[in-house]
């Protein structure tokens, strides 16, 4: 199965934009993870593809759905003009994705909005676990470069660690002074941009299906002004969208459904902000 609105195979080479799937959760503590990519696929049939609020028809953006890539095999993806898309898969994924990126100066920054610094050195013997993406992130392209938005979840020491090194706008500083904000904060020279989506950012009520929920979180309209704002001013050239665990997700798979709407909202921003129709 393919995201609804895929180019089929005959005609990928007409695409702009492209999506993989990453199936894995070795490095979360709880499996499920790794059907996350299958669950947004499967959500996306059940969303109509015009996004009301934007008038603006998905299908119409040429994209194509490439299927899944290993983990281990992210090296061999092609690097081309496309801006790209992963489906997660626990949030490690996002290391050797922004690694392979990085080494061939194809990105510079990210921002990741989510509830977690996942700042930890270490968690449970595990140094590339989920809880440690962040800073092995920042320890690769500098700490500099690292924009966190959302979080309203760390250790002690994670906080005391983050708050003079990363640029950090927390959920409190979102509700307090709203959007536009943060969004104007954003400014600045930084080019090629990863964007990561933890859906775990929004709040359980609306995205109980994830390892980690915490209390307190944004609206999904939020996440969308954001994502909006931050492709809009940014070069976003890949982003991310992860941590969906279909295992923990409501009968009715609304935390699948809000994931597949986060990645429509990103095509469409990537559309508009390129101008692609
Ligand atoms: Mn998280």
């Amino acid at each position: 199965m393919k995201l609804s609105g895929s180019l089929s195979a005959a005609d990928k080479l007409k695409a702009d934009y492209e999506l993989f799937g990453v199936p894995s959760d070795r490095n979360a503590v709880k499996r499920g993870a790794r059907d996350g990519p299958e669950a947004i696929r499967k959500a996306s049939q059940r969303l109509e593809t015009l996004l009301w609020h934007r008038k603006h028809e998905v299908s119409d953006i040429r994209y194509y759905d490439c299927g899944d890539v290993n983990i281990d095999s992210v090296r061999t993806l092609e690097l081309n003009r496309r801006k790209k898309i992963f489906l997660g898969g626990d949030h490690s994924i996002s290391f050797p994705l922004l690694q392979y990126l990085f080494d061939r100066n194809a990105v510079e920054e990210i921002i990741a909005i989510d509830a977690h610094a996942d700042f930890r050195d270490t968690y449970k013997s595990n140094r590339f676990s989920n809880a440690c993406v962040m800073r092995r992130i920042a320890e690769l392209i500098g700490f500099e470069n690292v924009t966190e938005i959302g979080v309203r979840s760390s250790s002690v020491d994670e906080y005391e660690f983050i708050k003079s090194n990363i640029t950090i706008y927390d959920a409190e500083t979102l509700t307090e002074k709203g959007v536009e904000y943060v969004l104007e904060a954003l400014r600045g020279e930084k080019e090629k941009t990863y964007l990561s989506v933890d859906i775990d950012v929004l709040d359980p009520s609306i995205a109980p299906g994830v390892e980690h929920p915490e209390p307190c979180g944004m609206s999904l309209e939020t996440l969308i002004s954001l994502i909006h704002g931050i492709i809009m001013r940014r070069d976003v050239v890949a982003s991310d969208v992860v941590e969906l665990n279909p295992k923990r997700d409501y009968r009715n798979g609304i935390t699948s459904i809000n994931a597949a709407r986060v990645v429509f909202e990103i095509l469409a921003c990537y559309c508009e902000r390129d101008n692609c129709l």
